[in-house]
């Protein structure tokens, strides 16, 4: 599966690449990312695709017929919560076997030289990429939570860090028992998830895991589905780190920054008068970093070729991270 597939074919037409003012030289960022005192970077599921995830809108392969965004949803865990989990199984397990990229060494890198002060991490991704390139914990907020987090449907029971996998007898993921559920699925669920009442569910409820607290309740993906409220005091530490003081720079990297209040950081730092730098493999898409201006920043290419490169200059070579103490991969293509 290409580095950059995606969970849900995506069938938007194809646009014609967007004119855009922004600089793509390096150089200029290098000068702007070493004077800036404070920088903000916002993650998509891009930062991880050339460690081989799927990002959030494809779904290669087995996935192909669903739509990650009509399965990350609570009325989809209720319709269907058997699919649900297969669909977390799935990335748990994928994410699990898949390395940090150098594009997670060199913003892990950055947020040391940088401080704490001077540089914070917004991810979008929950597949716990960047916590294993020691991305300096107190500079990584997670805004949609982790894969690897549990939570119960019913009681307020919370588990963080269960990285068992399988996490559970019915979530054993075999590619073609999986494929052979999912296709099962989708003849019963004809309609889409969010308004299917699934007659045969893919899964028995008594055989999907349930809360040890309170013993009744589903256990359900511990991550923020659409329609649910992003972690309070999350969004209050970012609040405070984006209330101390003004933004010089805003990374915008691998993600189509659609998914609100995500990315209105983006926003929220270009208002105060920030530069934004993309990074991105296709810059047809970028939601609201899309009106670069030419003082900002443009890097069409992989994120995990990019970041090294343009961070450089501040971070050094990241050797330590080429096959040597961090299993980084270099990006692919
Ligand atoms: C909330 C976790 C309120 C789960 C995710 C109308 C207008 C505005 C907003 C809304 C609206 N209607 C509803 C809303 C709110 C809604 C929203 O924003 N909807 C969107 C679709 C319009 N938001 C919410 O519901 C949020 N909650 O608002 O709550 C509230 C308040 C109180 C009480 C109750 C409720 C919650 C949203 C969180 C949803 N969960 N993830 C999971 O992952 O399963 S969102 C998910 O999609 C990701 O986390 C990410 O945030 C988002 C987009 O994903 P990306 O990371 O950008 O990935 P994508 O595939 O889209 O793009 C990949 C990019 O990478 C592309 O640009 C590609 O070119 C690039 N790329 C590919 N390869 C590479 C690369 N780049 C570099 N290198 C490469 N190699
Ligand atoms: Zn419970």
């Amino acid at each position: 599966m290409s580095s950059s597939t995606s969970f849900h074919q995506s069938s938007r037409q194809q646009k014609p690449p967007k004119r855009s003012w922004a600089s793509t030289s390096v150089s200029d960022f290098q000068a702007v990312l070493k004077s800036s005192k404070r920088v903000l970077a916002l993650c998509g599921a891009g930062l991880s695709a050339s460690s081989g995830l799927e990002t959030f809108r494809g779904a290669g392969g087995m996935w192909r017929n669903y739509k990650a965004s009509a399965l990350a949803t609570p009325e989809a865990f209720e319709n269907d919560p058997g699919l649900v989990w297969l669909f977390y199984a799935y990335r748990r397990h994928k994410a699990l076997n898949a390395k940090p990229n150098m594009g997670h060494y060199a913003l892990a890198e950055l947020a040391r030289r940088k401080g704490e002060e001077g540089f914070m991490c917004l991810s979008q991704n929950i597949d716990g990429l960047s916590q294993r390139a020691n991305h300096p914990a107190a500079q990584l907020k997670l805004l949609h939570s982790s894969l690897f987090d549990l939570k119960c449907f019913s009681c307020p029971y919370i588990e963080k860090d269960n990285f068992s996998d399988p996490l559970h007898p019915s979530l054993i993921i075999d590619e073609a028992s999986i494929t052979a559920r999912l296709s099962a699925a989708s003849k019963t669920n004809k309609k889409s998830l969010s308004n299917s009442t699934s007659k045969s569910p893919t899964i028995p409820i008594d055989e999907l895991p349930h809360c040890p607290a309170c013993k009744t309740g589903l256990l359900r993906p511990g991550v923020v589905w659409f329609d649910e409220s992003l972690p309070k005091q999350t969004l209050t530490e970012i609040d405070q780190w984006i209330g101390s003081g003004l933004i010089d720079l805003c990374l915008v990297i691998g993600t189509t920054a659609q998914v609100y209040p995500a990315a209105s950081y983006v926003q929220v730092a270009s208002k105060e008068g920030a530069r934004i730098a993309v990074v991105n493999m296709d810059s047809r898409e970028l939601g609201s970093a899309g009106s670069l201006r030419s003082v900002d920043f443009l890097f069409e290419g992989d994120a995990a070729r990019v970041l090294p490169d343009i961070l450089g200059g501040v971070v050094g070579g990241l050797e330590e991270f080429c096959g040597g103490g961090g299993d980084g991969e270099r990006g692919s293509g």
